[in-house]
């Protein structure tokens, strides 16, 4: 990889808070890649506040923007796409075409798909047809995978109330990932019939095989929080190429942003403020081959 990787990043915006591109820009900025940011949405805040003003952009939209880049000759220097919550059907496939032609210009670019469904409080929250488009035709493309428990669970196709039954479910979904990639799965809020109650399980599962990442259990559901955990996945995998490593990396400074913006009693992300995090998280948890 180049000094500093070009992330073409493919996600909402919000003027105020953090969530989707607004989480995920700064932490990579920080870190010191280049971000190209396509925003999907453009919002006042984040829906989870229950009201916001604002657009959604369309696929047309998002080619468009993708045109003018391949005009200027960036396609063949991105080294990766990251893609998060797809608004509906016409998003979701400029995404993926998006990414169709990142790949067709730059070879040895990564793809690192966050697959938002849903969680295990809400249930689904997204449009109709994108569960389907991302087990569809977003699997196949993709070389990270971040799902939450939920999220892995509907794309296996099958419930994972142990650590055996969610090594079954990413031995699954990883055998769908794109062939000649690294098939890198990352599942958050991965808790079992195993987990103790303080105590808040990943697990990540790669060439090198699979890990168990414990961290305490944090009384704090922050929106944002998995946009920012996918963004530096994907950056500490171009980094090392290594997946325990980006996964022990990118969870130490999530948790490390999760405990500053709790301690400060935000309800968003303090990303500015926690900004150390991204750079020397102040704890790191040990990983435990499964
Ligand atoms: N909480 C902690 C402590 C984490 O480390 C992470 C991800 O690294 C998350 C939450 C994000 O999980 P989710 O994507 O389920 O919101
Ligand atoms: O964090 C995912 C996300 C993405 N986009 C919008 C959101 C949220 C979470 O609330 O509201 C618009």
């Amino acid at each position: 990889a180049q000094a500093a990787p070009c992330v073409l990043s493919i996600q909402s915006w919000v003027a105020y808070g953090h969530v989707g591109n607004a989480a995920a820009m700064f932490p990579l900025q920080r870190l010191g890649a280049e971000v190209w940011a396509i925003h999907t949405v453009q919002f006042s805040n984040h829906t989870g506040y229950g009201d916001w003003r604002g657009q959604v952009f369309d696929g047309a939209a998002v080619g468009a923007l993708v045109d003018g880049m391949a005009a200027r000759g960036a396609l063949s220097r991105c080294d990766a796409v990251l893609s998060g919550y797809m608004g509906d059907m016409g998003i979701g496939g400029a995404i993926l075409d998006a990414v169709a032609r990142v790949r067709a210009a730059s070879p040895a670019a990564v793809y690192c798909c966050d697959p938002v469904i849903g969680d295990a409080d809400t249930g689904p929250y997204v449009r109709d047809g994108i569960e389907a488009l991302l087990g569809g035709a977003a699997l196949p493309a993709a070389d990270l995978l971040t799902p939450n428990l939920f999220e892995l669970e509907r794309l296996a196709g099958r419930p994972c109330a142990t650590r055996a039954d969610i090594t079954a479910a990413v031995a699954a979904v990883r055998a769908r990932m794109r062939a000649a990639g690294p098939r890198v799965v990352l599942v958050t809020s991965a808790r079992t019939e195993e987990t103790p109650a303080d105590s808040l399980d990943l697990v990540v599962a790669g060439p090198a095989g699979t890990v168990l990442i414990r961290t305490p259990l944090l009384d704090l559901r922050a929106n944002g929080a998995g946009d920012v955990t996918a963004a530096l996945f994907l950056y500490h995998w171009l980094a090392t190429g290594e997946a325990t490593e980006a996964a022990g990396r990118a969870v130490a400074a999530v948790h490390g942003l999760l405990r500053r913006t709790r301690a400060a009693g935000s309800a968003e992300l303090l990303v500015v403020q926690a900004q150390d995090e991204f750079v020397s998280p102040s704890i790191r948890f040990p990983a435990v081959p499964l």
